[in-house]
């Protein structure tokens, strides 16, 4: 059964790959599973029949058979669950590769979010620099911290695995707002993420989104 999974028709990012379904088709690349893209306008998201799927109205959503997933990680844990390959065979190691997914999203994009949020959307507030400082510094003690752990390493639990895909993609969005200045082990891993097949195929299937929109 091919799955369906939902993206932006229009995503605001152009075809940069931050949007949540990048991690979520490089999951599917990265395993070898085929799959369908259901494309939702931000007015459809927030219909019922986008909202069955997703209580938030956002994407990315995930469908297969009878079983319906929303939340980008828990849809990357399902695929790294069902098919080999992104996490470890070895019931340690796959406990802490679990932990290093929910690491990347409970720990290190917060952070990340907030800052991007800040810097794009509320700097008409008197307060807006005073407080875009303070969650410079409170992303990259994160970053740091993060830096510091992987060190010489080139995954962050011996082979590559989901939580390294997660990690990525957040390191991704942390880049694209400028916060890796500074960095270097973190842009080169994010490097070696990015220089996989996987990942370059499922950039590719989502930049073709936003180039044949440009060319309608
Ligand atoms: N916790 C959820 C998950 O991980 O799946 C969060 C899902 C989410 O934030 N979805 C966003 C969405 O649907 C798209 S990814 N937004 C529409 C809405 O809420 O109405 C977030 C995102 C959006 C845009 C950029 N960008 O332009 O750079 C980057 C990331």
């Amino acid at each position: 059964m091919i799955p369906i999974i939902t993206a932006f028709e229009s995503s605001p990012d152009r075809g940069r790959g931050l949007a949540r379904d990048m991690r979520v088709r490089w999951a599917l690349e990265e395993v070898g599973q085929p799959y369908d893209v259901r494309l939702l306008s931000f007015a459809a998201m927030k219909e019922p029949a986008h909202l069955a799927l997703h209580p938030f109205g956002q994407i990315p959503t995930y469908e297969e058979g009878d079983l319906a997933l929303f939340e980008s990680g828990a849809i990357v844990l399902h695929i790294a669950e069902r098919h080999g390959g992104l996490l470890p065979d070895d019931a340690n190691a796959r406990a802490r590769a679990i932990g290093w997914m929910f690491a990347a999203l409970n720990t290190v994009e917060p952070p990340i979010v907030e800052y991007v949020m800040t810097k794009l959307f509320e700097c008409d507030k008197p307060w807006h620099a005073e407080r875009l400082l303070v969650l410079d510094e409170r992303a990259r003690k994160t970053l740091g911290q993060l830096s510091h752990r992987l060190g010489d390493a080139d995954w962050l639990d011996g082979t590559f695995s989901a939580g390294d895909l997660l990690m990525a993609t957040v390191l991704l969005r942390a880049k694209a707002a400028g916060l890796l200045e500074g960095f270097p082990i973190l842009s080169a891993y994010l490097a070696r993420g990015e220089a996989r097949p996987a990942y370059k195929r499922a950039f590719a299937a989502q930049l073709e989104v936003f180039t044949a929109q440009l060319s309608s």
